[in-house]
């Protein structure tokens, strides 16, 4: 299975892609987790990303593409995947599509997780205060929404305009959220 989870912060894409990997037995890629590990382990690309990503805008595409090839070279992708974070813009949906199409693979669903902007950011407040994120202060978190809206959203409309796009509701207890997302990408099986 190839996935692309799509939706907008504070959504549950990380939290569904990480039981999503133990059920299809496929990679958790997360372009949120690859930055946060440059970040901590104070790489120059870290040096670069963290002030971007604590403001709650996007890091360049450059630095995510360069990221995603070396991540997509490693043999555990071979058989799929769960992406997660990435594509955010259109020039990083156009990316991918080529970065696929080298290696001689298409994502078989772009699932996007539904949820209304009140609950996005009373999730996020609740991740503020256990985990103390630095983009998940107020002022961050509105940024991170309007880029989403801004700069997202035509990412989801190109998805749907080309027929690829599973829209699933992401309000609800994290099972019955995991079985909609089961249910949308291999209809009839558990
Ligand atoms: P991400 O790491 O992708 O962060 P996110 O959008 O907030 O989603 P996340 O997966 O963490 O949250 P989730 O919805 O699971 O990105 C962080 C930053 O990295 C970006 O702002 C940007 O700067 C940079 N970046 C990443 N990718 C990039 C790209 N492609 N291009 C450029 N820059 C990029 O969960 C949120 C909270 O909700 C959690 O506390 C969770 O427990 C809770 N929750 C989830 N599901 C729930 C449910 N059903 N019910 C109740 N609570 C739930």
């Amino acid at each position: 299975m190839r996935l692309v989870l799509l939706g907008p912060p504070g959504s549950g894409k990380g939290t569904q892609a990480a039981r999503l990997k133990d059920h299809l037995q496929v990679p958790h890629i997360s372009t949120g987790d690859l930055l946060r590990a440059e970040v901590a382990a104070g790489s120059k690309l870290g040096l670069e990303a963290k002030e971007v990503m604590a403001r709650g805008e996007l890091v360049s595409d450059a630095i995510l593409l360069g990221m995603l090839e070396d991540r997509f070279s490693r043999a555990d992708t071979a058989n799929g995947f769960i992406l997660d974070g990435y594509p955010r813009n259109l020039a990083q949906a156009d990316a991918l599509g080529k970065l696929l199409a080298r290696i001689g693979q298409k994502f078989d669903a772009a699932v996007q997780l539904d949820v209304p902007t009140e609950l996005l950011v009373e999730r996020i407040a609740g991740r503020a205060k256990a985990e103390g994120r630095a983009d998940d202060s107020p002022e961050s978190v509105r940024t991170r929404l309007q880029v989403y809206n801004d700069q997202t959203a035509p990412v989801i409309d190109y998805y749907r305009q080309q027929g690829e796009l599973t829209v699933v509701n992401g309000v609800g207890e994290l099972d019955d959220v995991f079985a909609r997302i089961i249910e949308a990408i291999t209809p009839g099986q558990e």
